[in-house]
């Protein structure tokens, strides 16, 4: 197939002012009949072309009129009709086959055909599966819906928008119509149907509407909802106070599915979500699920503005809604919880995820130029890179500045399929500012380095900084032009405290933070009244998307490690001197960075003033997928161990007494409570757990024993056996056996059974998936079971796929041909674990080439598949 491309864009030459669909629903055959208001662009001389994928055509009718089969063609993926005029009618009537779609696209069964139920996903290209239709986001249309099934296996049936009427029908079926009064383009369009439980609240949005809040499960989940449903109260309060979004619709439900390719969905009206992402509760959920439940939660319902009332005009611009609407939910998330924690999170995922998409074959812009298979393209870049490009224009705008815009921006284009050029005029008007010089952030791939370069002169109590730029060559861009960088920073004495800043051409003087923006290769700025030789802090908070490169000292990264109150910039100085430390240890060069790094750790480690979580984090170098993107040549096994290495030198520093004593501490003070403070003492706890079992695994194991038996919630059991997993094969079997079978009607929590495991490093990492994938409750059917498994196998534990002698990579290899035959869309996604093969030492990289290369040859492949094995190969 060829690209498809941004430049190539054209306005709809059709469009569909109103949908009626009928729906009669059935688990093996749903027929789906479709009245289309057709519209035609009077500009243009196209015939009326739908998109169509595995419809099974009944009947079409145009006008009232039944079309002669002369009067229509089947084309490759859709349907074309002659005869159509401006505001014609066209009728079709197809059949569907909701149990044998293994993709989760479109309409399908979720659960045993028995007991499941019928759902829908229509992003980004799934209503085509279900209907004929012009399937792309600028066609708006108003939907109403009506779905017949029978009562007793469909006892419930959902479609997005308001209510308008339900009743009986003969034979023990029933139907249910709805009416969705807002124009939406087809990928927002969504059904529920079948046998769920459901919890209400009644809400009224700050503009006066009462909305029914449902959400939806199936009988043994529907108690595990409530904390999602108190995370969407405090979504929809926080929208309407930070942006002045008001919901506008009488009902908002949510329905939870254990069978789902994405984290949730954003229908307008009817969201859907991975079951992952919605259920919560203290004996199976970690606290870093609960977070991920109130983050998804927000995302979803903020999508309501970001996204459905202001949707994209085509799928190039998916960032506008997408980079957006993460941006929105981060700050949500801020608010709930630490802000310096959120960004430390947040910064974490984007170099784990995003720095290597950016750096390898799979590198695209946020706005990419072109793609083969827009599902390739849910990517860290355009989500995660998005993100950082609206927190830089927040950042830029001020709070007020980019309240006023996101204000005109929603005013402005509210029921249209924007553009990100939309965006950011939108952004700019309303604060009399040109923020063009920003688009090239969007068209340009790759993570930009930035050069800190500074020098002191003590006789004119001068400090010069020189900013440089460099972004490197890839994704089809030789020449990579230079873009606005915005730098917070801030210079610290050697006392560690707070210089005033007084920057040559700067107006506001005297501050201790300043933001300087490098919109050119190179720039020196130029601080005076600078008493003594600074230390500077960079990119405070992380206020631009970039590499820092600095020639800090350890001394001067430990300085900052201790003082620098941007608890991200803290972090961030022990981040980069574990870097050094990784280094010297590699090298065999002096360990000035080891000492620096144990010692400021193990000071810290005393501070009873550090938050606990603050403290987790800094006792966490940078993981091995991390190390690794600073390697020309990377060998995974000898990163793991040298990250190792350098946790032991850490341990070893903090020393067993204090580890045990903090344990201790730690471990008496456990509870299931879910409040800030006992997340904290419980991530403390892990680590210090963690560290003691690098010094002393027979203690170590001892306490996670007992931890396990009495854990008052699911951190404290996982993070109990996560450590005697890795540290005492023999003791972790019974806990295992036993975690096992309690959880055995739990898939949430079998899938972290399996992914712990999976992750378990060294040599019979292979043969231990293996074993799993003997498991009966393993399937590659169910996308979060896979993941589960596979995905982490190939992500999460460099050194059992990375096995030298590539049996990790054909192993995984023949489980993407497996997965593709059913679902393209996750063994698309679970084939981008090989991104970085080239960068692997030479005996790696030949048996990672030789498994894509067997891929590759593969006739049958998916175009999604195809698409990422044929970019890794490029
Ligand atoms: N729109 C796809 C799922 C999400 O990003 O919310
Ligand atoms: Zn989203």
């Amino acid at each position: 197939t060829l690209p498809i491309r941004l430049a190539d864009y054209r306005a709809p030459a059709w469009r569909v002012e109103r949908v009626e669909l009928d729906f009669e629903l059935g688990i093996d055959a749903t027929e789906v009949a479709a009245k289309l208001l057709l519209r035609r662009d009077p500009a243009q001389d196209e015939p009326l072309r739908l998109e169509g994928e595995q419809l099974e055509l009944l009947s079409i009718a145009l006008d009232g009129q039944p079309l002669p089969a002369t009067a229509w063609r089947l084309i490759e993926g859709g349907l074309e009709v002659d005869g159509a005029r401006d505001g014609s009618v066209l009728e079709t009537r197809v059949r569907v086959h909701p149990a044998a779609n293994t993709a989760l696209e479109g309409l399908y069964l979720s659960g045993p055909r028995e007991s499941g139920f019928l759902l829908t996903q229509c992003e980004a290209q799934g209503f085509r599966h279900i209907t004929w239709f012009p399937d792309r986001p600028d066609v708006q249309s108003t939907y109403t819906v009506t779905l017949r099934a029978d009562r007793a296996r469909f006892p419930v049936l959902l479609a997005g928008g308001n209510p308008d009427g339900a009743g009986e029908l003969e034979g023990g079926r029933h139907w249910a119509r709805f009416v969705d009064p807002h124009p939406k383009p087809s990928y927002l369009f969504a059904l529920v149907a079948g046998r769920l439980e459901k919890i209400e609240r009644d809400y009224r949005t700050a503009d006066g509407r009462n909305v029914q809040l449902k959400i939806w499960a199936e009988a043994d989940a529907i108690d595990r909802c409530h904390y999602a449903m108190d995370a969407l109260e405090r979504s929809m309060r926080w929208d309407e106070q930070a942006y002045g979004r008001n919901y506008d619709l009488d009902v908002f439900h949510v329905v939870a599915t254990h069978d789902f390719n994405m984290g949730a969905m954003e229908n307008k009206g009817l969201n859907i979500f991975n079951a992952k992402c919605l259920l919560a509760d203290p004996d199976s959920s970690t606290d870093d699920e609960y977070r991920r439940v109130e983050a998804v939660i927000a995302h979803e319902y903020f999508h309501n503005w970001s996204g459905n009332r202001v949707t994209c005009r085509d799928w190039f611009q998916l960032s506008l809604k997408e980079g957006f609407t993460v941006f929105r939910e981060q700050s949500f998330s801020a608010d709930m919880n630490s802000a310096p924690l959120k960004r430390i999170e947040d910064v974490s995922l984007l170099r784990r995820a995003q720095f290597p998409e950016d750096a390898g074959p799979l590198a695209h812009p946020v706005r990419p130029a072109e793609y083969r298979e827009i599902n390739n393209f849910y990517t860290a870049t355009v989500y995660e890179k998005g993100a950082e490009l609206v927190r830089m224009l927040a950042g830029k705008l001020g709070a007020a500045g980019f309240r006023r815009g996101t204000d005109l921006y929603f005013a402005r284009n509210d029921g249209r399929a924007a553009t990100i050029e939309d965006f950011l005029d939108a952004l700019g008007e309303a604060n009399g500012i040109d923020l063009t010089p920003y688009l090239a952030w969007y068209g340009q791939a790759g993570t930009p380095r930035l050069r800190a370069h500074g020098e002191y002169d003590a006789a004119r109590r001068e400090y010069a900084l020189t900013l440089s730029q460099h972004t490197p060559p890839g994704a089809g861009q030789p020449h990579k032009q230079a873009l606005p960088i915005p730098v917070k920073l801030a210079l610290f004495g050697a006392d560690g405290r707070l210089l005033p800043l007084h920057l040559d051409g700067q107006t506001s003087t005297g501050g201790t933070e300043a933001v300087v923006v490098l919109d050119r290769i190179e720039q020196r700025y130029v601080f005076r009244d600078v008493a003594t030789r600074p230390v500077p802090s960079l990119l405070r908070g992380y206020s631009a998307p970039v590499i820092l490169e600095c020639d800090y000292a350890p001394d001067e990264l430990a300085l900052l490690l201790t003082h620098d109150p941007d608890g991200f910039n803290r972090w961030e100085a022990g981040q980069q001197l574990a870097v050094r430390a990784c280094d010297a240890l590699r090298d065999g060069t002096p360990p000035q960075a080891v000492a620096a790094w144990c010692d400021a750790l193990a000071a810290l480690f005393d501070d009873a003033g550090l938050d606990a979580d603050l403290l987790a984090d800094l006792l966490t170098p940078p993981g091995e997928i991390e190390l690794a993107e600073r390697e020309s040549v990377v060998d995974p096994t000898r990163i793991h161990m040298l990250r190792q290495q350098l946790l032991q030198h850490l341990a070893v520093r903090i020393g067993i007494d204090k580890l045990d004593a903090r344990y201790r501490a730690l471990a008496a003070q456990s509870t299931a409570a879910l409040d800030a403070a006992s997340q904290a003492n419980r991530r403390l706890k892990q680590r210090v757990l963690q560290l003691l079992a690098l010094l002393d695994p027979a203690r170590a194991c001892s306490h996670a024993t007992v931890q396990y038996r009495h854990a008052p919630s699911m951190t404290d059991r996982l993070g109990a056996l996560t450590v005697l997993a890795r540290h005492d094969t023999a003791r972790s079997a019974e806990p295992l056996a036993h975690y096992r079978a309690h959880y055995a009607n739990d898939p949430l929590a079998l899938d972290k059974w399996f992914a712990l495991q999976a992750q378990l490093p060294g040599e019979g990492a292979l043969a231990r998936v293996q074993a799993l994938e003997a498991d009966p409750a393993f399937t590659l059917k169910n996308p979060n079971r896979a993941r589960a498994l596979l995905g982490t196998f190939a992500s999460g534990n460099p050194t059992g796929f990375h096995r030298v002698d590539g049996a990790g990579y054909r192993l995984y290899a023949e489980r993407l041909l497996a997965l593709d035959a059913l679902n393209p869309q996750i063994a698309a996604r679970l084939a981008t674990a090989f991104n970085g093969w080239q960068r692997l030492e030479p005996r790696r990289r030949e048996a990672a080439h030789a498994s894509l290369t067997a891929l590759a040859a593969h006739d049958k492949l998916s175009r999604n598949l195809a698409e990422i094995v044929g970019n890794m190969l490029k």
